[in-house]
């Protein structure tokens, strides 16, 4: 099998989403640990590999692929092991809404009210509007992503997909911070929450902080 290089350090939550992937895949990987918290990314090294300055990036049978949207399923599908993909057309619909939905309003909610907590050098100082702001649309966000789960054990069916995977990352750091209780009172959360953290590549990939 040619040699994985996945680029981005453990603290990424981007990053974890494909290295969970990869532990449920089973396969080994070389990971380039690029350092989000000592701006490693905008640095010229990194951008050469990805001119937004973003982790993860992923060097695989001779091909580069930037971006998560399309490193996860490019892994999911060219590797052996467990399908993060659902196989009927409405759930792998219900997958991409998940992705599409936390790339675009979800992330930078949750990971803006950690932020404030955990690192805010980070996210340019604390600032207690965007924290309220970050709650209130990470709130939305959680609710609209388990309204598509619906009665299923995961986001987009009874197996976990993608979709999943990319949530679960984010909410860990959340749920570090005083506001997880008021971000998590959401129907349906506490249920999925429990089942992603009993996930042995959820437990494998959890970043040491510090
Ligand atoms: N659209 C990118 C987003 C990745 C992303 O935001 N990664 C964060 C770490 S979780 C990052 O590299 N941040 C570096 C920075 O903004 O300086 C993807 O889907 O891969």
């Amino acid at each position: 099998m040619a040699k994985i290089i996945l680029y981005g350090f453990d603290g990424s939550t981007y990053v974890r989403t494909v290295r969970m992937l990869l532990a449920e895949k089973g396969v080994q990987y070389e990971q380039v640990p690029v350092h989000v918290l000592k701006g490693e990314p905008r640095q010229p090294e990194h951008l050469a590999r990805h001119p937004f300055g973003k982790v993860p990036v992923l060097d695989y049978d001779e091909f580069r692929v930037l971006e998560t949207s399309a490193i996860a399923p490019y892994l999911d599908e060219v590797l052996t092991g467990p399908s993060f993909t659902p196989d009927n057309p409405k759930d792998r619909a219900r997958m991409r809404m998940a992705m599409g939905i936390i790339d675009s309003y979800g992330y930078g909610a949750l990971i803006g009210v950690a932020g404030y907590h955990l690192f805010p050098d980070f996210i340019g100082g604390p600032d207690e509007d965007a924290r309220r702001q970050g709650i209130a649309t990470g709130r939305r966000v959680l609710q609209e992503l388990m309204k598509l789960r619906g009665n299923d054990l995961f986001i987009a069916g009874e197996r976990p997909s993608l979709g999943d995977l990319y949530l679960a990352p984010i909410c860990f750091y959340v749920s570090l911070t005083p506001d997880a209780n008021e971000v998590f009172t959401v129907d349906g959360f506490t249920a999925w929450w429990e089942r992603m953290q009993a996930m042995p590549s959820y437990q494998q990939t959890t970043p040491q902080l510090g």
